[in-house]
């Protein structure tokens, strides 16, 4: 069922693994992006009417207003399963505490007297949060992309889901409730890249964003990857993925659990067992047989995904090829299931989350660790992270000199303009001091 690759005596050069020799899913997002360039523009042209369109032609449903009424949003909160709006509640909790302390204060620097250069943290003012549908029906994302946003200060934010037939047009009711919960009443049944698009260009009932962010499917993805420049964007979300870094010390019935968990969402989703135990390795195998069978989706999502080439148990010589093979990997969730794993974990260089011991599984993170579980995909953990309160911040850097500060600084200023043969950036800071460069103290 999920196939081997065995390194073991394989040459683990100094600069890090090939990264082509680990399993990985291939998301041609770039095809994707033909198909989706008319849609967006369809979207800036025609606004809603457009996306009443799509929602007939993709989603299989009449609408006819895109814009969520604040009574849909108030019954779905009404009518949720108490259990599930108490998990909800303390998810969200949870989420903010963490993301509380990920708040930056501004911090002014004195470069010289008289010279200072702040930096000032300031929110987005408007985001779109998109939250998918579908195949996936996640209200725990909601959480995710909200507390972020909201801790960080941005002042508007709007969701986007994708409208379904079964509940008359409207996104799926616990994604309301959850955005009713979070005190967000600005949401739109929109799905795919026209939601993107809805929230990049505008349209009468959406007033336009700045930042978009929220997984997706391949779509939204590549919208995201067309509109970026003229919005902000988290990441590209590909399919998501989980690495398990385990020796002989772990339970394989837990570790083939944690496999299959993040199968289940996707019929191109990785699981990625990389162990220097032969006898693990085995275990696990058996133990999936075992799980799979006993459990949903298996047919659509978890057999593919973990049969799929994207998915595979790596035999490595010991620990540090392990760790090798799991920074060259870089995943979107990495766990930890060794000997002292703690201090194995802290060696990792490259993962969007780090899972540490026996018991903090991803699932754990999916809802209720307090993380975030927008986290970079494909690869990209190498250079970005995950979505947290930063991402909705941008610095600014406040700079402010004196007359004296400013004529202390003048000359090297000029002697590097000219070196760059730019002479008015030069004369710019002669003009105010009678065009003579003053002599440095
Ligand atoms: N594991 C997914 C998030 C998720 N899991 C939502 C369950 N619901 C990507 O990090
Ligand atoms: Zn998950």
């Amino acid at each position: 069922m999920i196939s081997r690759i065995d390194l073991r005596g394989a040459a683990f050069p100094e600069g890090g693994i090939d990264r082509d020799l680990l399993p990985r899913a291939e998301l041609d997002v770039e095809a994707a992006l033909e198909k989706v360039r008319p849609i967006c523009d369809d979207v800036r042209h025609r606004g809603t009417a457009a996306l009443i369109d799509y929602a007939h032609r993709f989603d299989g449903v009449t609408i006819e207003r895109v814009r969520v009424p604040a009574e849909a949003l108030e019954s779905a909160l009404a009518e949720l399963d108490p259990a599930v709006r108490a998990a909800l509640e303390e998810s969200i909790r949870r989420a903010r505490l963490v993301h509380r302390d990920q708040r930056r204060a501004d911090h002014t620097t004195q470069v010289v007297p008289g010279g200072t250069v702040t930096e000032r943290w300031v929110p987005v003012e408007r985001v779109g949060l998109y939250v998918p549908g579908g195949r996936s029906v996640y209200p725990s994302s909601v959480v995710m992309n909200v507390v972020p946003a909201q801790e960080a200060g941005v002042a508007s934010m709007a969701v986007a889901s994708p409208p379904q037939a079964e509940f008359g047009g409207l996104p799926h009711p616990t994604i309301l409730a959850a955005c009713a919960l979070l005190g967000v009443d600005e949401v739109y049944a929109a799905g795919g890249a026209q939601a993107v698009a809805m929230f990049a260009y505008g349209t009468e009932d959406c007033r336009p964003v700045s930042m978009v962010t929220g997984p997706g499917n391949i779509w939204v993805a590549a919208a995201k990857r067309l509109l970026k420049g003229r919005i902000g964007i988290d990441a590209e979300a590909g399919p998501t993925e989980i690495a398990v870094l385990a020796d002989a010390t772990a339970d394989p019935v837990h570790v083939a659990a944690d496999l299959i968990s993040q199968a289940e969402h996707d019929p191109l989703a990785a699981s990625v067992l990389v162990t220097d135990s032969e006898e693990l390795a085995a275990a696990v195998e058996k133990e999936l047989e075992v799980q799979v069978g006993a459990t949903k989706h298996v047919a659509d999502r978890i057999g593919p995904a973990l049969a799929g080439r994207q998915s595979g148990i790596v035999l490595v010589d010991g620990l540090e090829q392990g760790l090798a093979v799991v920074d060259a990997y870089a995943a979107e969730h990495l766990e930890i299931q060794t000997e002292d794993a703690a201090a194995v974990a802290a060696r990792v260089r490259n993962a969007g989350a780090i899972f540490v011991g026996a018991y903090a599984p991803v699932s754990l993170g999916d809802y209720a660790a307090g993380s975030n579980h927008v986290l970079p995909t494909g690869g990209c953990a190498c250079h970005s992270s995950g979505l947290s309160v930063q991402s909705f911040l941008r610095g600014i850097h406040v700079v402010d000199y004196t007359r004296d500060a400013l004529a202390e600084i003048a000359g090297h200023v000029v002697t590097l303009a000219e070196a760059e043969d730019l002479p008015a950036h030069g004369a710019a800071v002669k003009a105010r001091f009678d065009w003579k460069v003053p002599p440095s103290k």
